[in-house]
């Protein structure tokens, strides 16, 4: 029988390459998408003739509801979110009413419907912040430092409270930062692989940056989406760390992306206090040897691997002429 999945956040990163994986496994593949005065479909388009669009919001529990009667999924993965940090400051009940109260609207309407259906919170290292132990785990602490990550707390408690509750399979994710050529271009990877490009073609003759200082644990979120459908094959529902073990500076990214281009970053980069945040998370590297036992998932793509395919990709984009 063919398996049916239904993703919210399609039309994001992860969305995108998720919608890809599943497809190859031969799943049915449904999408909740959010009405937009302009249609936003460009990292799926190529794909669309062979998904299902379902409108919908985390805002709206009706159309929730209405979304999984609709598909009839045996598993929902929930990447929607407002997931950029640095907006959750300056927008941060939206962030919550989307990041963590979206979260339970999701749960419970899957409660209702089918609480047989297995559900993928889309977790983060975010919620790690004030980091209170090195590397981080699944036991570690949580001490978030944005709306963001306050948001992100909530949404894993409420998972495993309804997996605990109601014997739900609920099961989260909790993934380190992954970039790919379709990351969005407000993050920091992919404003540095952007600008560098441009900066090679001649289009552009600086990048403003803020913190140089803070370092993450960068993977590829191709390699992170396996994980996510790894986690829903598991015969019981669970919590684990997802990262590359390996941690880096923004700085060292800015040497990385420029030392391909043949440049000299001190050159370029120019720090911006419009980009500092009212509070930052100085250090992330995480712990995912529980993934590695339990679901036999090791990352495939290296750091500089990584900042050279968006590179890549973005050089081609930007020589094409095409949106970013
Ligand atoms: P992203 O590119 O920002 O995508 C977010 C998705 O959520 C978009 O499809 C967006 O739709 C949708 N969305 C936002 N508000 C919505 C609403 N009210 N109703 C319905 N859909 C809504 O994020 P991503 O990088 O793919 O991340 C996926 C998930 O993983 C997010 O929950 C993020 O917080 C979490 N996460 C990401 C990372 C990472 O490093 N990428 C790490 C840990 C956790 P539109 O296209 O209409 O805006
Ligand atoms: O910032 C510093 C910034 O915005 C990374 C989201 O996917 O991963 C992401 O959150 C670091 C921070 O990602 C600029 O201060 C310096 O220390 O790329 P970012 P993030 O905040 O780590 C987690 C796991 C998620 O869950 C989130 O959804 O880079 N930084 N200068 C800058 N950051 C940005 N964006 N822009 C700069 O100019």
């Amino acid at each position: 029988m063919t398996k049916r999945a239904l993703i919210t956040g399609i039309t994001g990163q992860d969305g995108s390459y998720l919608a890809e994986f599943l497809l190859s496994q031969g799943y049915e593949v449904f999408g909740l998408v959010r009405r937009t005065s302009t249609v936003n479909f460009n990292r799926i388009e190529h794909i669309q003739d062979q998904i299902t669009l379902i409108p919908g919001d985390m805002l709206d529990q009706t159309s929730l509801q209405l979304a999984l009667q609709q598909c009839e999924p045996q598993e929902v993965y929930n990447l929607a979110a407002q997931s950029f940090v640095q907006t959750s400051w300056t927008q941060p009940v939206f962030t919550g009413d989307v990041t963590a109260l979206g979260v339970t609207r999701l749960l419970d309407a899957i409660r209702h419907v089918d609480p047989a259906i297995r559900f993928y919170q889309a977790s983060s290292s975010e919620m790690f912040g004030k980091v209170r132990e090195v590397p981080q785990r699944e036991t570690t602490p949580f001490y978030p430092r944005s709306p963001y990550g306050v948001a992100k707390v909530y949404g894993h408690w409420i998972t495993i409270n309804y997996r605990e509750s109601y014997n739900l399979h609920a099961t989260s994710g909790i993934l380190f930062n992954h970039e790919s050529p379709r990351r969005g271009i407000e993050f920091v990877t992919r404003k540095v692989t952007y600008n560098v490009a441009k900066i090679k073609l001649g289009m552009a003759d600086e990048i403003r940056l803020g913190n140089l200082d803070s370092r993450r644990d960068w993977g590829f979120a191709g390699d992170y989406v396996r994980a996510m459908w790894l986690m829903l094959q598991q015969d019981e529902p669970d919590d684990y760390v997802i990262s590359t073990g390996q941690t880096h500076a923004v700085q060292e990214l800015v040497e990385v992306a420029f030392d391909y281009v043949g440049l000299d970053w001190h050159d370029y980069v120019k720090q911006d206090p419009r980009f500092m945040r009212p509070a930052e998370v100085d250090l992330l590297v995480g712990d995912s040897s529980k993934a590695g036992k339990q679901l036999g998932w090791e990352p495939q793509v290296s750091f500089e691997e990584l900042i050279h395919m968006m590179i890549d990709a973005d050089l081609k984009i930007l020589q094409a002429g095409e949106r970013a």
